[in-house]
């Protein structure tokens, strides 16, 4: 930086104008007017007109405190998402084999991860270094720790059972956390059991019985019960893997007579009426197609807000980190082979080939927009890859999914590239964190207006966390890592009123 060959610091940083955002904050809300550029390029994408929209982003700054309530608690990512904050909450450290451990929030974005907020500049030397903030910091979050959290689940053990069911945790944590564990137990589920897996009959001893309209009734006033508790209402989806319901549900009056008439719809979309009934955000942690056209519609009637669909915790998200380092380096992916194992109750219930076929599509579209970015590497005819998804149930391995995937490119001069990884992990420990940023970032969401409209119904901003991401523009669908992870900090960082720069370095260059 400033460098002209020799060790002297070169003067050339001239502070410049300020630039045009005015941010005002009062004890309610930080109000920012900012000024949005973007280029528009005509159809011939010869010509190149520059945009600067006026964008007035207000922030309520009150953080409710949050009820969550998780449909599937008693599974293997709900209890995990329970003890694990209440390990951090309570401070529990425990002992295992390798030394005493303490929890963390590792792996969590809203918690754990940063944003560069821009530039500082030694006087003295005149060097510039990056300025890094928690995300958490950058507005007023809901802490998970403050998390009052309850739910559904069609098995009705306690949380301390589930933990143990789900082989996940230490038992040197969940003995210590046992008495607060044994008091969380599930609501009565909503079942439809033929949208799940014919093998999953052994775990249903808890779930309600009426018509469509009844059971939505009984969510409504669960989730009416939560909040009498709190400020803020999130439900989050993390319940079987459902079979899709094809076709889908086109208007708003088809869904309403199906309700009525009791057509059996599946459990998710009775989870997500009722949340929308009661403006509460709905999010969907699996990937089956709950958010059909009349339930989005629904959502906007209602002025509620839906996210989804399906957590991209491990495979997925290694793949779109793929197709940004080939594709975006050049390199041509031809073949993209993923196949994983796990021994899981998820794993059990993908087994059915109509569960499998709602994941393997949520897993199966993530590099489509990496290839749709590059004409060069994929000309029109050109553009299709052998991309092939295997699940398989092991039951020996538990929780702790292997995930190998092989990617063939093609590289200078007709040359094979191969890139194989192996990734072992507690399937469970990559979802919790990811749900716990969705309620996090989700409630933070619902807070922000821009130009006086929520960013609603669908919160196209959580796609970062989602495998298969319902946007408020179906058309236009950002898989990629980086992408993804700068338009989500990018909105925070307006919203806080800070200016995400440009990238090009230029001031601290020339
Ligand atoms: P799990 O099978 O351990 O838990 C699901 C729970 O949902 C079970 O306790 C089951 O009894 C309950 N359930 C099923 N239908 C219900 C209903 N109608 N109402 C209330 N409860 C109901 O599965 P796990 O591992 O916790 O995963 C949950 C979901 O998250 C699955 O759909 C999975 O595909 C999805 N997912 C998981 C990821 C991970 O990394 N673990 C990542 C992406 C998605
Ligand atoms: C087997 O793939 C089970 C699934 O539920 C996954 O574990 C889950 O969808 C996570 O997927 P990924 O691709 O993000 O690791």
């Amino acid at each position: 930086l400033g460098g002209n060959g020799s060790n002297a610091v070169t003067p050339r940083f001239q502070p410049g104008q300020i630039a045009p955002l005015q941010r005002s904050e009062t004890a309610s809300e930080i109000q920012v007017v900012y000024q949005h550029r973007f280029t528009l390029v005509d159809d011939a994408e010869t010509s190149y007109q520059p945009v600067c929209q006026e964008k007035r982003v207000v922030t309520q700054k009150l953080v409710p405190k949050v009820g969550v309530m998780l449909v599937g608690l008693t599974g293997n990512n709900g209890s995990t998402f329970v003890a694990g904050i209440l390990a951090n909450k309570h401070k529990v450290s425990w002992e295992t084999r390798t030394g005493t451990k303490s929890p963390n929030f590792f792996g969590s974005f809203s918690q754990s991860a940063t944003a560069r907020v821009g530039f500082k500049r030694d006087e003295k030397t005149g060097a510039f270094s990056d300025v890094h903030k928690p995300i958490s910091e950058i507005l007023p979050m809901a802490r998970p720790v403050d998390f009052v959290m309850g739910g559904w689940d069609m098995s009705g053990v306690n949380m301390y059972q589930a933990c143990k069911r789900a082989q996940v945790l230490e038992p040197t944590l969940l003995d210590q956390l046992k008495p607060e564990l044994e008091r969380i137990i599930p609501l009565p589920a909503a079942l439809n059991p033929d949208f799940i897996a014919g093998n999953q009959t052994d775990r249903v001893d808890n779930v309600l019985s009426g018509t469509d309209r009844e059971l939505i009734e009984q969510l409504r006033s669960d989730i009416r019960a939560m909040k009498t508790l709190v400020d803020k209402v999130v439900v989050l989806w993390t319940a079987n893997t459902e079979k899709c319901l094809k076709p889908e549900i086109e208007t708003v009056e088809d869904l309403q007579e199906r309700i009525r008439e009791g057509k059996a719809l599946p459990a998710s979309v009775l989870y997500c009426v009722a949340a929308i009934e009661e403006q509460v955000l709905f999010i969907n942690g699996s990937p089956q197609n709950t958010f059909h056209p009349a339930v989005i519609e629904y959502a906007r009637q209602h002025g509620s807000l839906l996210a989804g669909s399906d957590f991209k915790s491990g495979q997925t998200r290694f793949k779109t980190v793929m197709g940004d380092f080939l594709i975006g380096s050049g390199i041509r992916i031809s073949a993209c082979a993923s196949y994983n194992h796990l021994g899981n109750n998820d794993g059990r219930n993908l087994q059915d080939p109509m569960c499998f076929d709602s994941k393997k599509n949520s897993k199966s579209g993530v590099l489509n927009d990496a290839i749709r970015s590059n004409a060069i590497l994929y000309p029109e005819g050109k553009d299709h890859i052998d991309h092939e998804v295997v699940i398989k149930y092991v039951p020996a391995v538990g929780d702790s999914k292997r995930a190998l995937d092989e990617y063939t490119s093609d590289i200078f001069m007709n040359g094979r590239n191969t890139i194989s990884s192996y990734n072992v992990c507690e399937d469970s420990l990559l979802a919790a964190p990811i749900m716990i940023d969705l309620v996090v970032l989700g409630e933070l969401l619902s807070r922000i207006k821009v130009d006086g409209n929520s960013l609603g119904p669908l919160l196209s901003y959580l796609s970062f966390f989602l495998k298969a991401p319902d946007t408020n523009q179906p058309n236009y669908v950002v898989n990629s890592f980086t992408r993804q992870r700068q338009i989500l900090t990018s909105l925070l960082m307006v919203a806080a009123g800070i200016i995400p720069d440009d990238g090009t370095l230029l001031f601290a260059h020339f």
